[in-house]
């Protein structure tokens, strides 16, 4: 087989890139290692930056997004029993972010594909990416129990964390930067309304909670606990009491309970890999880079990227020069590193953090009472969480 673009993994990275190049002409295969409704089910980001939901709908996939997301003008801190909101719009000139979920993202790109785009292979697994530094780089995948080869113009690896595609670039020529936490967040899915119109990051001496939510009728909720927690060593009953713990305030708020429908664990990690391009072999996505989930980055870092390469690629078509392809890991790295520092910003403004003085604590507080009394600081919070701008 052969293509311009060998995409390899189906997340939001590899699926929204699949689009733009079919939108602009260039023809790509997608191979993902799951099968479909795997993808489609696999519950993770709810928060799309306006940048974001603006790609989505240039790339024609706004349709259900439109009709089904939840524009959200603010989220609402708590620490202290203290409830305090900041206000997007108000802080950023007008900026807001829409709830909709990746899981719905996912299913919208994947029709749109497969109705209109090139082959998206599913259970195809890529095994290796070959001859990244030459003309004719390779990735050798197993699809229908046998192995085959897409020969290819470029690569771009947008298999997630835990892909095959980083591995392609020579240690010699790679730095990673690091931090593991030593707590995750054990995430419950609810059938109950949100008992809060917007998003909740509650800081407290047990720990972090979130509140955030999958639709008017769907509850999304989060409890910090410590890493290796076995999501099954915790009942419903137990997980919504710590929640109410977590979320309470000195007013009459209070947190509705339903039946819980799933709930699953997830370390939090921040990584960066350097370069995120070697040859003809380009990495987008949780494929090059890892952000705790407190700053709802991810998703969107994993857009910029293939935005990102696919005007590059554009641009190599159209004038012949490779100068924005030479750039992308720079492009790109100058978003992440902004984005590394908000999510850490985040993580550490509203986790416990095992080990902390005292000394610490106390300052953790100053640091939200300076974002509930100090425009600046809250402008600084605001202009991170809607998103910083695609290179
Ligand atoms: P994905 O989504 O991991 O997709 C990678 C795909 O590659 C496939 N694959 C392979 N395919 C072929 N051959 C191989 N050898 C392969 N190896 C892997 C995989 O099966 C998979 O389908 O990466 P992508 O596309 O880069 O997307 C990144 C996002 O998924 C991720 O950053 C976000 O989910 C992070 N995240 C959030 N991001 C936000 O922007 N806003 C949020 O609110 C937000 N909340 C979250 C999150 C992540 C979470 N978890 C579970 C880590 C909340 C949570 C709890
Ligand atoms: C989610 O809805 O899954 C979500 C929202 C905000 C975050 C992380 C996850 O910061």
């Amino acid at each position: 087989m052969r293509t311009t673009v060998g995409i390899i993994g189906a997340g939001p990275a590899g699926l929204l890139l699949a689009r733009l190049l079919r939108n602009a002409g260039i023809d790509s295969v997608v191979l993902e290692s799951r099968d479909r409704g795997y993808v489609e089910q696999r519950q993770r980001a709810g928060i799309l930056e306006q940048g974001t939901a603006d790609v989505l709908r240039a790339a024609g996939a706004g349709e259900r997004l439109d009709r089904e997301g939840l524009r959200h003008d603010g989220i609402e801190l708590r620490y202290d029993r203290k409830r305090h909101r900041v206000d997007f719009p108000a802080l950023t000139g007008g900026r807001s972010v829409t709830v909709y979920a990746q899981t719905e993202v996912c299913k919208d790109l994947i029709a749109l594909q497969l109705k209109e785009g090139g082959p998206l292979l599913f259970e195809a697994e890529a095994l290796a990416v070959e001859g990244a530094d030459t003309d004719h780089p390779r990735v050798r995948f197993r699809h229908d129990g046998r192995e085959d080869v897409l020969d290819c113009g470029y690569v771009v690896g947008c298999d997630g964390f835990w892909g095959v595609s980083r591995t392609a670039i020579p240690a010699e020529l790679t730095r990673v930067f690091e931090r593991v936490y030593p707590f995750g967040w054990l995430g419950v899915l609810a059938d109950v309304p949100p008992s809060h119109d917007e998003l909740v990051y509650a800081r407290h001496d047990r720990g972090f909670a979130l509140l955030s939510m999958r639709s008017p009728a769907v509850s999304r909720l989060y409890l910090q606990v410590p890493e290796g927690t076995d999501a099954e060593a915790w009942s419903d009953e137990e997980i919504w009491a710590e929640l109410e713990r977590r979320f309470e305030t000195d007013d009459d708020w209070t947190l509705e309970r339903g039946p819980i429908t799933q709930k699953s664990v997830t370390p939090m990690r921040s990584y960066v890999h350097e370069p995120m391009r070697h040859g003809r072999l380009f990495l987008a996505g949780d494929a090059a880079h890892i952000v705790p989930p407190t700053g709802a980055k991810g998703l969107n870092l994993a857009v910029g990227d293939v935005v990102t390469f696919a005007r590059a690629l554009v641009h190599e078509r159209e004038t012949g020069s490779a100068e924005l392809l030479d750039a992308y890991s720079q492009t790109c790295l100058r978003r992440v590193w902004q984005a590394e520092r908000f999510s850490y910003d985040m993580t550490t403004l509203l986790h416990r953090l095992p080990g902390a003085s005292p000394f610490e604590e106390r300052l953790q507080l100053a640091r939200l009472e300076r974002i509930a009394s100090s425009r600046a600081a809250e402008t600084d919070l605001a202009e991170g969480y809607t998103g910083f701008p695609f290179g």
